[in-house]
C-alpha cells in the first residue's frame, strides 16, 4: 500500500499531433539528453517511446511531480501496414494516456488552427484529445511574429472546456517549464509510477537503433529514408564505457542499397561517422565501434511479415 504522505502527480501524457510539429524535439528537451530522432523530414518517429520526467510543483499540493511522457509517430493519412502501425501506435497511446499534450506547429499556417483536427486524416487525433484532459503546446514561437500568437491562443481556447494553452519553443526551450507544470496539473496524485533514476521504457538497442535511423533522415535524400529500417544484430559491451554495435540498414530494393553504399562506400562511411558519434553521446558518453551494413529485404513495408521482422509488427511490444 501505498503512504498518502508520498503522494505526488504522476502519470502518462501523450505527445501528439501531425507530423514534424516538434513532438520528438520536445520530449527530447524535456529530458534533457538526445532519447529520440528528430529531424526536418515528416514521418520521423515509427513508434512509441515513455521518456520520465520528474519535477517540483512550487506552492502546490503535492508539490511534486513525475510525468511519463509518451513521443507518438504523427497522425497522417495513408494507406499501409506501416501507415497504420504508426497511427494505431499514437492513438493508443492517446486512449491509454491520463492527459494529452497536442503539439502545433504555430508557423504552419494551414496546420496550426483547431479546425485542422477536424479534417479526415486527423479527426481521430482531436477526437482522442477532446475525450481527455488536455494540453495545447503552440511551439516553434522563434519564429512566429509576436502579434500572431495571441490570436492563435484565441482559437485554442474552446477546443475543450479546460484546455490550457502554452506557447513554446521546444528547440531553444522557452516556456518549456510552464509547459510541464500544466501537464503536471492535469494528472492524478498517488505513488510515483516509476524508479527514481529511470528515464525512459526503452532499451539502449532501441535507442541506438533510432539514432542511426535518424542518421538515415539526415544524410539520405527525400525518399529513401522511409524506405529504411535499422536492425541491430550485435551488441557486445567491451568494457563499462565502451561497446561494439552491428547494424543492419534494412532497404525495399537493390537500387536503393547502391544508394545507401554509396561510391566505394563513401555514403555509408559518412552515416557510421555521424552515427557512432551520435549513439555514443546518446548512451551517456559511451565510445562506440560501429559496424554498419546494407541489405535488401523487398518491399518490406508492404507486407505484415517484413514489419514484424524489423519490429513494427505488435503495438505495445
Ligand atoms: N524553429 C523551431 N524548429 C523546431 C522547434 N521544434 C522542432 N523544430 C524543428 O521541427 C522539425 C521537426 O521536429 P521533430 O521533433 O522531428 O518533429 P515531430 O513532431 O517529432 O515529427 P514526426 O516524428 O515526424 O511526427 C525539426 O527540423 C526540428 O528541428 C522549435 O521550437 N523551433
Ligand atoms: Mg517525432
Amino acid at each position: 500500500m501505498s503512504d498518502a504522505a508520498d503522494d505526488i502527480r504522476a502519470g502518462f501524457c501523450a505527445i501528439v499531433g501531425l507530423p514534424n510539429v516538434g513532438k520528438s524535439t520536445l520530449l527530447n528537451r524535456i529530458v534533457g539528453r538526445h532519447l529520440v530522432a528528430v529531424s526536418s523530414k515528416p514521418q520521423t518517429t515509427r513508434d512509441r517511446i515513455v521518456g520520465v520526467h520528474a519535477i517540483m510543483l512550487p506552492d502546490e499540493t503535492p508539490d511534486r511531480a513525475q510525468i511519463a511522457y509518451v513521443d507518438t509517430p504523427g497522425v497522417q493519412d495513408g494507406h499501409g501496414p506501416l501507415r497504420r502501425y504508426m497511427r494505431d501506435a499514437a492513438m493508443m497511446a492517446a486512449s491509454d494516456a491520463d492527459c494529452v499534450l497536442v503539439v502545433i506547429d504555430a508557423t504552419h499556417r494551414s496546420g496550426r488552427t483547431p479546425d485542422r483536427l477536424d479534417q479526415p486524416d486527423a479527426a481521430g487525433l482531436g477526437d482522442a484529445s477532446r475525450h481527455k484532459p488536455v494540453i495545447v503546446a503552440l511551439n516553434k514561437i522563434d519564429r512566429i511574429p509576436r502579434p500572431d500568437l495571441l490570436p492563435l491562443m484565441e482559437a485554442w481556447a474552446n477546443f475543450t472546456p479546460d484546455v490550457v494553452i502554452v506557447p513554446i519553443s521546444a528547440q531553444y526551450g522557452d516556456n518549456v517549464d510552464e509547459l510541464e507544470r500544466a501537464v503536471a496539473r492535469k494528472l492524478p496524485v498517488g505513488p510515483r509510477l516509476f524508479p527514481d533514476e529511470m528515464v525512459t521504457d526503452r532499451s539502449p538497442r532501441f535507442i541506438a537503433q533510432e539514432i542511426i535511423r535518424e542518421q538515415l533522415y539526415h544524410q539520405l535524400g527525400k525518399e529513401l529514408p522511409y524506405a529504411c529500417a535499422v536492425l541491430i544484430e550485435q551488441w557486445s559491451d567491451k568494457t563499462k564505457d565502451e561497446i561494439a554495435i552491428g547494424a543492419v540498414i534494412v532497404v525495399e530494393r537493390d537500387s536503393q542499397k547502391g544508394i545507401v553504399v554509396g561510391k566505394q562506400g563513401a555514403r555509408i562511411r559518412e552515416i557510421g561517422i555521424a552515427a557512432r558519434q551520435a549513439v555514443g553521446a546518446a548512451l551517456g558518453g559511451k565510445t562506440v565501434h560501429l559496424n554498419l551494413f546494407v541489405k535488401v529485404l523487398e518491399e518490406w513495408s508492404r507486407g505484415e511479415a517484413g514489419l514484424r521482422k524489423l519490429g513494427y509488427g505488435e503495438q505495445g511490444s
